[in-house]
């Protein structure tokens, strides 16, 4: 290594995980990347959205500068300013907007769990808005955890850490061999694997975990809420349970059993498609290779039935008796905060104008850890000013127009704010809707701490800001100084202190670490500690109200909730609407992840983009032969929402009768400044109208209805990507 080359250690955080990362700089630029070994999660592993992280840094299409809006709105138009101009724009119109309508007239929106998540919220509670909103939340996460809080007294997660391998993971709704599941590594999986796991796939696709799975069991979209509760009536009526442990540690039992007996194998059957057989089978496996961890995904919080179906996968690990045992689902360490939000400082008649406080009490309701304002209800104040007007929109990272359901809406909404802010490393659809655009730091030019993986969080990682690009600035300081001008009680000038207060409580825990500050930290690079398992039994008692692990939820009996969990046929299907299905006969599905993108991002990136360039549509030869659709050939979908266009992939992997739609597709390669986000965007398709979960206020991503049909038309598409700039860009 040549004199100049130095080599610094990192970590990536571009997904919810956090792998390990070695970063080569030649004086100043950024030359390399590659896997650390001696990282204790990721050990020696990334993906490939890290290692390309160079192409990302320095990409051609970063934002640079501040910029405001030169034309009319979403002209395209933009004026380099300076952060002075920026700072002094933005603190005059939330100042003006909040003296005239009150702070709750301003929404704090962001995507999903990327390194700034906590400090947008801390940002939003301390301006006094309730309205902070991502496209997540009640569908995505926030559903499983707060049905672990109200079950479990915490969120498990699977044991890959320990030395005995889970008996059997049990992975639903979730393809954690390309995501990561939230919050862990994708590597982890196969890992247990080789140490002997068994694995059940419960997926409408064959994916590839599948392949190599035990069990698959090829579901109707939509109804994993009725398979969960044939599985806990099967485990119930044949005693397969853990009698012990239900008997001394859990609340509720014989109204459960109660329940599960309305789910026979039969009965289960039929509304899932699955053969009765295979489901006995899959629970005679879980009982006789215990214990059992669940690897449950967002597929099963995009229906209206989200809450109770993911409760109801919840109590499968639980009767087990899987709870907090080695190699089960067990409880995290916690080692590390995650950023003080300072909800206490959010006066509680700010939290009651939450859109959705009053119908949503789990997702929207004061007293909550982190509440999220109703994301339709607040897009109805949007456009009408009902029941009070909303004026100003502040986007930190938040590619709206993509991640949110029913896109059109999203659009209408945004379009109807008198100012709008939108800080991103890219110029998106949704940025160019923005009056005023900041440039966003990437991982590699950001400091910051992780508790990870972000739920068992038994391990501290470090991220540093190796390199500074153009005048970007992470969002964590963009919030301090606002937070400054406007007067705002913050509780940081820098936000480096609030890095120290996460910091403070590792050394609170273990007393090698006394003193515990960032600059420590960044010498150290990685924290770990072991796991301990039967916390509860330590503790003489679960976190819950009845100081039992909750089947019957007193939470939910308290707000008037359903405390036991139950299956609804989704509302827009061949079975609930039998005569829109003649016009509309496939069932469709959105997301399933892809391992160069992160929801809309990276379509930019040159090595990432060849990965998968084009959208993909999924469809199973039989049905793609009645709607006369070659494999490769461009398509529409439509759904009674409205029409796009993907690539057919034709696969015996999709269950028949089922078209997966691939999300987050925009085109950076479109120089206007619509930037094709209305071509084949999978959110024109989806829902948000009611019915909502009445639980979470979830509204309707997957398990709608769709048609397919050849579009001649799109091949132009693959040609203006193939004579586009990022073919050529290195
Ligand atoms: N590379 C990469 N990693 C990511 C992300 C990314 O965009 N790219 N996104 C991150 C985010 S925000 C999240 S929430 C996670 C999501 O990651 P996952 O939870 O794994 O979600 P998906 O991959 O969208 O879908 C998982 C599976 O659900 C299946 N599925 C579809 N409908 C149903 C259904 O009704 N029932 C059942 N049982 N299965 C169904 C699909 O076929 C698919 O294989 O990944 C995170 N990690
Ligand atoms: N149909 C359908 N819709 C879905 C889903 C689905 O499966 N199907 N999945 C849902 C789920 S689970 C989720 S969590 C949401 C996710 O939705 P989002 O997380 O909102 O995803 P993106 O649209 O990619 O928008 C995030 C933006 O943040 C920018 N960004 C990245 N890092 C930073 C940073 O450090 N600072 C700033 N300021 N910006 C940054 C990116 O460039 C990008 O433009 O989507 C949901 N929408
Ligand atoms: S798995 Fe996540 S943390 Fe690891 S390299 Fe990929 S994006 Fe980064
Ligand atoms: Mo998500």
């Amino acid at each position: 290594m040549s004199s100049q080359l130095r080599e610094v250690k990192t970590a990536c955080h571009v997904c919810h995980g956090g792998c390990g990362a070695i970063v080569t700089l030649d004086g100043d630029r950024l030359v390399n990347i590659r896997p650390d070994p001696d990282s204790p999660l990721s050990k020696g592993r990334m993906c490939p959205k890290g290692l390309h992280g160079l192409e990302l840094v320095y990409s051609p299409r970063r934002l640079q500068y501040p910029m405001k809006r030169a034309g009319k709105r979403g002209e395209g138009k933009w004026q380099r300013i300076s952060w002075e101009e920026a700072y002094s724009i933005l603190a005059e119109n939330i100042a003006r907007i909040r003296r005239e309508s009150g702070p709750e007239s301003i929404v704090v929106a962001q995507g999903t769990g990327r390194r700034h998540l906590k400090h947008t919220c801390r940002f939003a509670n301390a301006l006094g808005t309730p309205n902070w909103i991502e496209p997540g939340t009640a569908q995505c996460f926030f559903p499983r955890v707060c049905t672990g809080m109200i079950t479990y007294g915490t969120m498990p997660v699977v044991d890959y850490y320990g030395e005995k391998a889970p008996g059997v993971i049990l992975v639903w709704g979730s393809n954690p061999t390309v995501s990561g599941a939230d919050g862990e590594l994708q590597f982890h999986i196969r890992d247990a694997m080789k140490k002997g796991s068994r694995v059940i796939v419960v997926d409408p696709k064959r994916t590839e975990l599948a392949d190599k799975a035990d069990l698959h069991l090829q579901i109707r979209p939509g109804t994993d809420a009725a398979l969960a509760l044939g599985i806990l009536n099967f485990l119930i009526s044949n005693k397969l349970y853990d009698r012990a442990f239900v008997e001394e540690w859990t609340y509720g039992f014989d109204q459960l059993a109660e329940r599960c007996r309305d789910y026979p194998l039969d009965k289960v059957s039929a509304i899932t498609g699955l053969a009765a057989e295979e489901i006995g089978q899959a629970a005679l496996l879980m009982s006789a290779h215990l214990p059992c961890a669940l690897e449950w995904g967002c597929a099963l919080e995009h229906t209206p039935n989200c809450f109770q179906t993911v409760r109801a996968l919840a109590l499968i690990p639980a009767i087990l008796g899987s709870f907090d045992v080695p190699g089960g689902f067990i409880e995290g360490m916690h080692l590390m905060p995650e950023a003080d939000i300072l909800i206490h400082k959010l006066p509680d008649e700010q939290g009651y104008k939450r859109m959705g406080e009053a119908e949503y009490k789990l997702l929207a309701g004061v007293g909550n850890a982190c509440p999220a304002a109703h994301v339709p209800t607040l897009f109805h104040a949007m456009k009408t000013g009902e029941p009070y007007p909303i004026r100003g929109l502040l986007l930190f990272g938040n590619n709206g127009l993509m991640g949110f359901a029913n896109s059109k809406d999203t659009y209408a909404a945004y379009s109807n704010m008198e100012f709008i802010s939108c800080m991103d490393l890219f110029m998106t659809p949704t940025a160019e809707l923005a009056d005023l655009v900041l440039p966003a730091s990437s991982w590699l030019e950001a400091d910051g701490v992780y508790s990870a993986p972000s739920l068992a969080g038994h391990v501290v990682l470090c991220q540093k800001k190796l390199c500074q690009i153009g005048e970007c600035k992470q969002d964590e300081e963009v919030f301090c100084e606002l937070a400054r001008r406007l007067g705002l009680d913050y509780e940081a000038e820098d936000f480096h202190k609030i890095l120290n207060d996460q910091l403070s409580h590792v050394a609170a825990r273990c007393p090698e670490y006394a003193g515990l500050d960032f600059e420590r930290m960044k010498e150290i690079n990685y924290i770990q500690i072991p796991i301990e398992y039967e916390q509860y039994k330590k503790r003489g008692k679960f976190q819950t109200p009845t100081g039992k692990l909750e089947l019957w939820s007193t939470t939910m009996e308290q707000l008037g909730l359903d405390p036991l969990p139950s299956f609804r046929e989704p509302p827009e299907s061949p079975v609930s609407q039998p005569e829109l299905a003649q016009e509309y006969p496939l069932i469709l599905t959105t997301g399933g992840r892809q391992r160069g993108y992160f929801i809309s991002e990276n379509r930019q990136v040159p090595s990432l983009r060849r990965l998968a360039p084009f959208p993909l549509c999924e469809i199973h030869p039989e049905d793609a032969a009645t709607y006369g659709i070659a494999d490769g050939e461009w398509v529409y979908i439509a759904s009674p929402r409205g029409k796009i266009t993907q690539k057919a992939k034709v696969t015996d992997r999709q269950k028949k009768g089922v078209v997966n739609c691939q999300l987050g597709w925009w085109y950076p390669e479109v120089e206007t400044p619509d930037h094709g986000w209305m071509e084949s965007n999978c959110n024109l398709l989806t829902s948000n109208e009611p019915p909502y979960d009445p639980n979470s206020g979830t509204y309707q991503l997957r398990a709608l209805l769709c048609r397919i049909s050849p579009n001649p038309e799109g091949k132009r598409i693959e040609e203006r990507y193939y004579n586009s700039d990022i073919t050529k860009e290195k």
